[in-house]
């Protein structure tokens, strides 16, 4: 699909605030899949349609977990978590998309894992560090991805697991898994 059809296609999803977010995500994913290595148009697309199901509603999102065999864990946590893997069966349902490496990077974005692709990768640092994030740490995060794709997801897990800690919030343990995998190849 070409961007701009891809683009019209989100912007119904989304907020203004969420389409300008979009965009963001899809410059600095292309701009890190050309550093790191991974396909750049797929870098768009997943970019482009990484938050289609953002605003989708819980009780649509819940049922698409239970009838689609997505992880049933995934109720009991944030439904935050939940946009990301009803994300990838929207996509592929509503846009046409079926490309598995582009709808895993969708499905991946929020928690992570510890089989992340390096356009799995490049789509969650992305959604880090666009231009329009402002959260604390998040220009630490930045100035790392210059250098290194895992170092700066790091950064950004630890941040996000603290900020949710601080807040008393549970966390995914597929989040666990990312950061474990990462902290544990960098020993090696
Ligand atoms: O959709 P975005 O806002 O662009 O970013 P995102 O897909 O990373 O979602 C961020 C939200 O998800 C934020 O409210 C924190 C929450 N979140 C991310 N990882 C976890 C999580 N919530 C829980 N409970 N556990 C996690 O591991
Ligand atoms: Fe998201
Ligand atoms: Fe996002």
């Amino acid at each position: 699909m070409d961007r701009d059809t891809a683009l019209e296609m989100v912007k119904e999803q989304l907020t203004e605030h969420r389409y300008v977010h979009t965009c963001g995500v899809m410059e600095t994913a292309i701009m890190l899949a050309r550093k790191y290595g991974a396909d750049e148009k797929k870098a768009e697309t997943a970019a482009i349609f990484h938050d289609y199901a953002k605003f989708r509603d819980k009780k649509e999102m819940k049922q698409i977990i239970e009838k689609e065999g997505l992880p049933k864990d995934l109720l009991e946590y944030n439904s935050e978590l939940w946009h990301a893997p009803v994300g990838a069966i929207l996509v592929e349902r509503e846009a046409g998309i079926a490309d598995r490496e582009i709808l895993d990077a969708i499905r991946f974005h929020t928690s992570g894992n510890d089989h992340m692709s390096i356009l799995d990768k490049v789509i969650y640092l992305a959604d880090y560090i666009e231009p329009n994030r402002h959260f604390p740490g998040v220009e630490e995060v930045r100035e790392t991805a210059r250098e290194s794709l895992d170092e700066a997801i790091l950064q950004a897990l630890q941040n996000t697991m603290v900020f949710l800690m601080k807040k008393k919030q549970a966390i995914y343990p597929d989040t666990f898994r990312f950061y474990n995998k990462l902290v544990l190849e960098q020993r090696r």
